[in-house]
């Protein structure tokens, strides 16, 4: 498996109840390299940009208000399988329905706050990146301990 880049988005509520490092931490356990980090404030512009896919849909609106309603941590992380294992422990959509273990099903309880987006494919990845990144604020180096998170 070839290692590659995922986007993360800590939404509002991390951010407001301070799960930030809690979660960034699993990340980073887990052997995912954090590449790129900044916390920014999503405006309406980027925030219907981001989700254009659901423009029209009931919870469009509710949606913004909660994207746009304070600050955000934007990161991208790179290892083998990324996209993947990411998705995997962030747990269901609807943190209702999230398995415990996973971010959501340990520190959310409801759809319309689930702390926490990354990427569902590496086709969005690329585009999620290039909404929050400019190429030159990801950086490139080694971790001391990549020789031990593959065979
Ligand atoms: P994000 O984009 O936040 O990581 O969510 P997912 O990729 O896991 O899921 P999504 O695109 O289907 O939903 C985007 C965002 O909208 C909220 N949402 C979604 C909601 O409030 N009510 C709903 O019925 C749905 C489907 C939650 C995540």
């Amino acid at each position: 498996m070839a290692a590659e880049r995922t986007f993360v988005l800590l939404k509002p509520d991390a951010v407001q109840r301070a799960l930030t490092g809690e979660i960034v931490g699993r990340f980073e356990r887990r052997g995912l390299k954090v590449v790129a980090m900044k916390m920014l404030r999503v405006t309406r512009s980027l925030g219907e940009t981001y989700y254009a896919e659901h423009k029209g849909k009931p919870f469009f609106e509710p949606l913004m208000s909660y994207i746009t309603s304070g600050p955000v941590v934007a990161m991208v992380l790179e290892g083998d399988g990324a996209v993947a294992s990411v998705r995997r422990m962030m747990g269901k959509t609807n943190s209702a329905e999230a398995e415990p273990g996973t971010i959501r099903g340990d520190l959310a309880l409801t759809i319309g706050r689930n702390v926490i987006h990354g990427s569902d494919s590496a086709e969005s990845a690329k585009r999620e990146i290039s909404l929050f990144f400019k190429a030159d604020e990801i950086q490139a180096y080694a971790r001391i301990d990549e020789a031990w998170l593959r065979e």
